[in-house]
């Protein structure tokens, strides 16, 4: 191992902060018992704060529609393919579906659905309200940018999170991703649902042309506006779209990614997701520190992920089964919908 990478994962482990340098040398970490070191230290820190548990998000995709046209995105307006919008009724069954399974959260996502628009979401609201009645769990929703009422609205029906990705937090690489969408106003409308009182998640993209730099300037910035999920993809290239896959600026990013955020935020809620490599990909990020499971989507009810949206997805689904072994083989177990609401909890005293 070498003694500088020794020298800022110690700093980490004690101090939780590091320089935009620190973050940037661990990012280029190349040789094998550092990521090691990297991977162990981010483990044991997690450990440290949930134990063995690991919390399961449900995924609900309810509409494929979307009026953007992001470079990256297999459901961009401009991509000719076949769409879906599930009705309430088929939302709600899906969801008492997947609390039956045992995830903790569902997490209601969506295109930028003119028609939700159009109806000012009344018909999302009631569905939360339902979902919340008949299964008892609580909700993200990941609607894309809304004005400030509407989410004044999700805060007062009690939707406990907010999900808006920035990709990036380099405002000229955010135009080549997000096309025609502004900056600022998706950083105010998570800003926004944060001072509502709402939970809030970040995200960032890699592989789509980002610098190592832009990646630790994003994870300081996380930390800045209080983000309390903090997720990392992987650009899944996609037909149809205009990305194709993108040079990754070195090996294992991902995962390098997830352990120095769980180094700078122990609490962090850091998710492994299913829709970058499917099961297969979950035990490297489980390793590389991250504390929660999201993309779980129950079997048959032709629901799609966002990077994996093939029909085999709709198909076979991804469910808590198939996750348990993989977590049991590393130690690790599903937690409890009780833990869960606890560490909400512990959470939000944070704010
Ligand atoms: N439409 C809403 C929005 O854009 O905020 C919510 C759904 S959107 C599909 C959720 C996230 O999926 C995006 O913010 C992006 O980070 C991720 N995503 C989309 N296409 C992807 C791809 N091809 N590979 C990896 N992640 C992708
Ligand atoms: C996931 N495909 O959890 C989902 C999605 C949106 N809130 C989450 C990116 O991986
Ligand atoms: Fe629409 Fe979201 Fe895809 Fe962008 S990322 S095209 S807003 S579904």
């Amino acid at each position: 191992m070498t003694i500088k990478i020794e020298t800022i994962i110690k700093k980490a482990l004690k101090e939780n902060s590091l320089a935009l340098e620190e973050i940037i040398s661990l990012l280029a970490i190349d040789d094998t018992a550092d990521l090691e070191a990297l991977y162990a230290a981010a483990r044991d820190t997690r450990n440290h704060v949930t134990g063995h548990k690991v919390f399961l998000y449900g995924f609900v995709y309810f509409t494929t529609w979307c009026r953007n046209n992001c470079n990256f995105c297999y459901f961009r307006k401009s991509n000719d393919i076949d769409r879906y919008r599930k009705s309430p009724e088929d939302i709600l069954g899906i969801c008492e579906e997947l609390a039956e399974s045992g995830v903790h959260l569902i997490d209601l996502t969506m295109g930028e659905d003119e028609s939700y628009h159009k109806d000012q979401f009344s018909s999302l609201f009631d569905s939360i309200k339902d979902i919340k009645l008949k299964t008892g769990l609580p909700i993200m929703i990941s609607p894309g940018v809304v004005g400030d009422d509407l989410i004044d609205h999700f805060a007062s029906i009690g939707t406990e999170w907010y999900a808006l990705y920035q990709e990036t937090h380099n405002p000229v690489l955010f135009k080549k991703l997000r096309t025609l969408q502004d900056y600022d106003l998706r950083m105010h409308a998570k800003i926004y649902a944060k001072e509502k009182g709402m939970l809030i998640e970040e995200g960032i993209l890699t592989g789509v042309g980002e610098t190592l730099e832009d990646i630790a300037h994003s994870m300081l910035e996380m930390g800045t506006i209080g983000a309390k999920q903090l997720r990392v993809m992987t650009f899944v290239p996609q037909e149809g779209i205009p990305m194709k896959a993108g040079k990754m600026a070195n090996e294992n990013l991902e995962c390098k990614i997830i352990a120095i955020l769980r180094l700078l935020y122990p609490h962090a809620l850091i998710p492994a997701s299913l829709d970058v490599e499917g099961i297969e990909g979950l035990s490297a990020r489980m390793a590389a520190g991250a504390n929660l499971i999201t993309s779980i989507i129950p079997p048959k009810k032709g629901l799609s992920g966002v990077a994996q949206n093939g029909p085999e997805v709709a198909e076979e689904g991804r469910s808590v089964e198939q996750v348990s072994p993989i977590l049991a083989e590393m130690g690790l177990e599903p937690a409890t919908a009780e833990d869960y609401q606890n560490y909400m909890t512990m959470l939000r005293a944070e704010i």
